[in-house]
């Protein structure tokens, strides 16, 4: 095993001789960022790439799902999952919406579709579901449900960079979707994030929204907030996607090596995708089972002494977060795959440069308990 810590995740970074042509262009330019050359090349450069109309690159992405939720005037109450990291649901309290949340299904955790209806009332606006790990919820039935009930759909799509589902990209469903583009992130630039919107009036809304509501040099027409990605973050994008073949060959590979190595082992179970056509391999997340000889806490720790340093994404559910306690939704009666699946969860590491041999160290660890 190598000395260095192995984390769950450790970001790709290309050469750093391909990044300073970009950085001298600045340089000389002098244009750092309010929608510069190399943020307007990253959004060309990424719709083609992703199959989708339109993108509005962002800071970040909780401030891009801040936007979102502005940018369709989201009010009253929104259904959600439980089952995410709590960016997803602070974007809902920072709009003064209430979250409403949903159990996942058991096999995907992703938020069960069947139990959406029964949690609409009639302050319910939108649904916010997650495509969690990069999985894609089940999104013609959300659809469907949206449609019944005339309610928008924004999709959390932090995870899901590149992830094509059974018609083209998954981005392309519901009425926004958000990615983040984090340092742990599939795709990074440093920080960053972005919007899909499917029509021109709307990309325009949200580029109005990130750019402190301006219209014009001397026109405010919303209450906007700073939410721009700069130039320098925009332009190692540029570099990055450059390398994303390699970078998701990779993870590839190194998914399909945990699941060989880890399908003799009774109790744990590796969660499946969700049926994508074009999967991102983001996080590779395994359910420790009752008939694992140690609970998840345990095994844990028993990586964490040899170096390997998982993480239980996504525990404890954001319903736990004091915050969140008191919402009626947010019971554990009301959430029970969620709350069984946030006591079993570990997500094992998996990023680009991770070699086939460690992987096998650590199935070893695991096996061996
Ligand atoms: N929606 C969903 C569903 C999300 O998962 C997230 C973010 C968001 C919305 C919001 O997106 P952003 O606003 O962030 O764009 C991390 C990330 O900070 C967060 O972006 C991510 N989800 C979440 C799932 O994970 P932490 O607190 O677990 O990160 P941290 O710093 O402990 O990093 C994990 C490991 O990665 C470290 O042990 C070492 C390694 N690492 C990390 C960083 C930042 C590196 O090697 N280099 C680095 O620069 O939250």
């Amino acid at each position: 095993m190598s000395d260095k810590p192995i984390y769950v995740t450790q970001p790709f970074l290309p050469p750093l001789e391909e990044f300073i042509p970009y950085l001298e262009k600045i340089w000389e330019n002098k244009i750092l960022t309010n929608g510069g050359p190399f943020h307007q090349e990253l959004e060309r450069t990424l719709c083609e790439y992703l199959g989708v109309k339109h993108i509005a690159l962002f800071t970040n992405a909780t401030i891009a799902l801040i936007t979102a939720l502005q940018a369709l005037r989201i009010t009253g109450e929104v259904i959600t999952t439980p089952f995410s990291f709590v960016a997803t649901s602070h974007s809902l309290l920072w709009n003064g919406i209430k979250p409403v949340f949903v159990d996942v299904d058991p096999n995907t955790l992703n938020i069960d579709p069947a139990k959406i209806e029964a949690a609409i009332t009639p302050q319910t606006t939108a649904i916010m579901p997650v495509h969690c790990y990069g999985h894609p919820c089940d999104i013609d039935e959300i659809q469907k449900i949206a449609d019944t009930y005339n309610l928008k759909v924004v999709y959390d799509a932090a995870h899901a960079f590149g992830v094509h589902c059974h018609c083209g990209s998954v981005l392309n469903h519901g009425d926004l979707s958000i990615l983040s583009f984090h340092a742990t992130k599939v795709f990074n630039t440093f920080e960053g994030g972005a919007i899909i919107c499917p029509d021109e009036k709307t990309k325009l809304r949200i580029d109005q929204l990130k750019n402190f509501g301006h219209a014009g040099e001397i026109s405010v027409v919303a209450p906007g907030i700073n939410g721009k990605m700069s130039e320098l973050n925009a332009a190692f994008g540029l570099v990055q996607l450059k390398h994303i073949d390699d970078i998701l060959e990779k993870r590839k590979a190194i998914d399909a090596r945990y699941r060989e190595n880890l399908k003799a082992v009774s109790g744990i179970h590796c969660l499946d995708g969700s049926g994508e056509k074009v999967a991102n391999f983001a996080y590779f997340p395994i359910l420790v089972k009752s008939e694992f000889p140690i609970e998840r806490d345990q095994l844990n720790e028993a990586l964490k002494e040899r170096g390997i340093f998982p993480r239980r994404y996504f525990y404890p559910l954001i319903s736990e977060f004091s915050m969140y306690r008191s919402l009626p939704s947010s019971s554990p009666g009301n959430l029970p795959c969620a709350t069984q699946a946030t006591k079993q969860v570990l997500c094992l590491p998996i990023y680009p440069d991770l070699d086939l041999k460690t992987v096998d160290e650590i199935c070893a660890i695991i096996s061996s308990q």
